[in-house]
């Protein structure tokens, strides 16, 4: 297991490499270059120059998080084969960089959703909230202006402005669109850019739909371990996998997470651990990640991870704002630190016991 942070380049983020770097046991970082439209080339100069920086900081760039999939591919639109031509040549520059493993989602439209980012919690804090009933009451096009309002500045990953500008019609597009054409979109997509993953041993991980339910009338794939089997048996690749994030399925009560990661563990190359506090079924806060602050057993994902062997990359999840911090709403210092050394005593508690047992 390798625990990493994320983290934005170019001055976007309030968190530096050299405080990433004295954060215990964390080994390396999640990226992204920025600017670059969705569905363009990343320039491998530009890739190398950052993973120079970040190894200059006594750190691994071997994830990135994300390169993000054009909606022309999700719609299956003509020109996809452009974008996926251009996606394979990201891969290969990303290769030339080092990385290991890709995250990537494949949410129509929207990436994650919430209607508040800094709602007070009881001790003080602020934390990322969702609420169903105000989600849907939310006109979808000022959904971004919501969102961003609240971002302290920074730039919110999977809310793109560009991304932005198109929603309204977006949403329309998929009104009409079924499930079953959302897969075979999916497919064509694997299908393409697998064998590019295996020639340059990049681990591909799809984020799970985050929430894991219907919205705006947007087809979702990626919620429950049934759709997870499907999406795995679209291309059996081992470079086919999931990122595995506790919260965005965690947020569906009904996904049992430990049994989830023990059926799928030889196709997760990458997992986001977070824990979050249910108010109803579809309304919850984001919590600081141990066990008794939220609704997910953290010991039992751990362990189910620890059993399955896992070897790949941890990175704790959205953090609370705490301390006074101010930062990119979900990923301050201070409570992802916290997460990264909890997450990391579990993981030595169920190695030390399991070595002493045998
Ligand atoms: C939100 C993140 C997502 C995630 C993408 C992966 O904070 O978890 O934006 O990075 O869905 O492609």
């Amino acid at each position: 297991m390798k625990m990493i942070l994320r983290w934005f380049p170019y001055g976007d983020d309030s968190v530096t490499l050299q405080q990433i770097r004295q954060t215990p046991g964390v080994t390396g970082v999640a990226t992204m270059i920025p600017q670059i439209p969705v569905g363009e080339v990343w320039p491998a100069e530009q890739l190398i120059a950052l993973r120079d920086e970040v190894n200059a900081a006594g750190l691994e760039m071997e994830v990135i998080e994300s390169v993000n999939i054009h909606e022309d591919i999700k719609k299956g639109l003509p020109t996809r084969d452009r974008y996926i031509e251009n996606y394979i040549k990201t891969m290969e520059n990303l290769a030339k960089a080092g990385v290991k493993c890709l995250c990537y989602n494949f949410m129509p439209v929207l990436d994650w959703a919430r209607n508040e980012l800094d709602h007070p919690l009881p001790d003080g804090s602020t934390a990322l909230s969702y609420r169903h009933e105000e989600v849907l009451k939310l006109d979808p096009s000022h959904f971004a202006d919501a969102m961003l309002g609240g971002s302290r500045g920074y730039s919110l990953p999977g809310w793109e402005p560009e991304r932005m500008g198109a929603m309204a019609a977006d949403i329309e597009f998929y009104q009409s669109f079924t499930t079953e054409q959302y897969w075979a979109n999916m497919k064509y997509f694997l299908d393409a850019v697998i064998p590019t993953a295996e020639k340059y041993d990049i681990h591909m991980g799809i984020h799970p739909d985050d929430p894991p339910w219907p919205l705006y009338g947007l087809p979702k794939v990626i919620t429950c371990a049934e759709n997870i089997r499907t999406f795995l048996s679209l291309n059996t690749s081992p470079y086919n996998g999931i990122t595995l994030c506790t919260g965005s399925l965690g947020s569906n009560i009904h996904n049992d997470i430990p049994a989830i990661v023990r059926e799928f563990a030889d196709r997760i190359p990458f997992a986001h651990i977070r824990n979050i506090k249910h108010h109803s079924p579809q309304d919850f806060d984001e919590a600081a990640h141990l066990s008794s602050c939220g609704d997910l057993d953290m010991f039992e994902i751990v362990r189910a991870f620890y059993e399955s062997g896992f070897d790949g990359y941890i990175r704790p999840d959205h953090g609370r704002m705490i301390w006074g911090e101010q930062a990119r709403p979900g990923y301050g210092l201070y409570d992802r630190a916290l997460g990264a050394t909890y997450l990391e005593g579990l993981w030595e508690a169920i190695d030390k016991m399991e070595k002493r047992g045998k």
